[in-house]
């Protein structure tokens, strides 16, 4: 089978675990040069370890870094200049109504999943305008579509990334950039982990009984669409496990 992207470079952003590793990986052995980043440096060195470091550099960058952000991708050598974004890094911070909810959680997933994904994005912009391809693709989240409650700021953030991909899709017509928003449901990864904030039996029983999406489900959709023919734009995705559908409105009766 030939290579699906050799010639292309794909800055990926939070592969030191879930969809961000999966897919840097299925990139890598489709022939695409990868940089990745994350904060947990140990976690970079050991996927330049077990991937080699021809066609990947890690970077450690902290999302919330702003100024680190808007500097990172003018920093890359030109081997590396990048023609994919995948903005992946995110997070969800604690499960808590609105009135009980930590600020702190709050600040750091508005700081995480919307101003580093704005600033990262912005800062590729330019260059992909001129390209005679790019492509962005942005993990949201069933979560920015459909509320649940306790999810009041992570769904709103997701929110967020959906409307800004299309959006951006706006902006960007008359150009070769293709902009994608993917909506995944249910999956297994250090989500749930992160969110009740290292209660792993609380993680794990989000799973339980339920086959949820893998890394590597979400990493087929997102090289599926990257490898479609480049006047094709999906322009959103949801993706959600079998076992997983959408439940009523809530109602209160008094
Ligand atoms: P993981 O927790 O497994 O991975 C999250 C990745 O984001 C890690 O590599 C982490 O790296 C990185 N990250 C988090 N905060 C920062 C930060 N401040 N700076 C840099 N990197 C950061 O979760 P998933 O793989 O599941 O999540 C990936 C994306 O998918 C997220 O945006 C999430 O919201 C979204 N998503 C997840 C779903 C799920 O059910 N799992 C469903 C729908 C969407 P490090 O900690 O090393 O910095
Ligand atoms: C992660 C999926 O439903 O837990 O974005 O918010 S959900």
């Amino acid at each position: 089978m030939p290579l699906r992207f050799e010639n292309r470079t794909a800055l990926v952003t939070g592969v030191t675990s879930g969809f961000g590793r999966a897919i840097a990986i299925a990139l890598l052995k489709d022939g695409a040069r990868v940089i990745g980043t994350g904060r947990r440096t140990d976690r970079l060195d050991s996927l330049a370890a077990e991937m080699g470091t021809d066609m990947l550099l890690t970077q450690t960058l902290d999302m919330t870094d702003l100024p680190a952000v808007d500097t990172f991708v003018a920093s890359l050598p030109e081997a590396f200049q990048p023609d994919i974004l995948i903005n992946n890094a995110g997070l969800a911070l604690g499960m808590a109504q609105a009135d009980e909810a930590s600020l702190e959680d709050w600040d750091r997933m508005i700081q995480t999943n919307i101003s580093g994904l704005v600033h990262l994005t912005r800062s590729v912009l330019p260059a992909f305008r001129t390209r005679s391809r790019a492509d962005i693709i942005n993990m949201s989240s069933i979560a920015g579509t459909y509320p649940y409650p306790s999810g009041n700021v992570y769904c709103a953030t997701k929110a967020f990334v959906t409307q800004f991909s299309l959006a951006l899709r706006a902006d960007l017509l008359g150009s070769n950039v293709r902009v994608t928003n993917i909506e995944p449901g249910m999956a297994e990864t250090e989500f749930s982990n992160v969110r009740f904030h290292g209660d792993d039996a609380k993680a794990d029983s989000v799973y339980q009984g339920v086959d949820p999406l893998t890394p590597d489900d979400i990493a087929r959709v997102t090289t599926d669409i990257l490898a479609l023919p480049p006047h094709v734009n999906i322009n959103r995705i949801e993706v959600m496990p079998v076992q997983q559908a959408f439940g009523p409105f809530a109602v209160t009766r008094r």
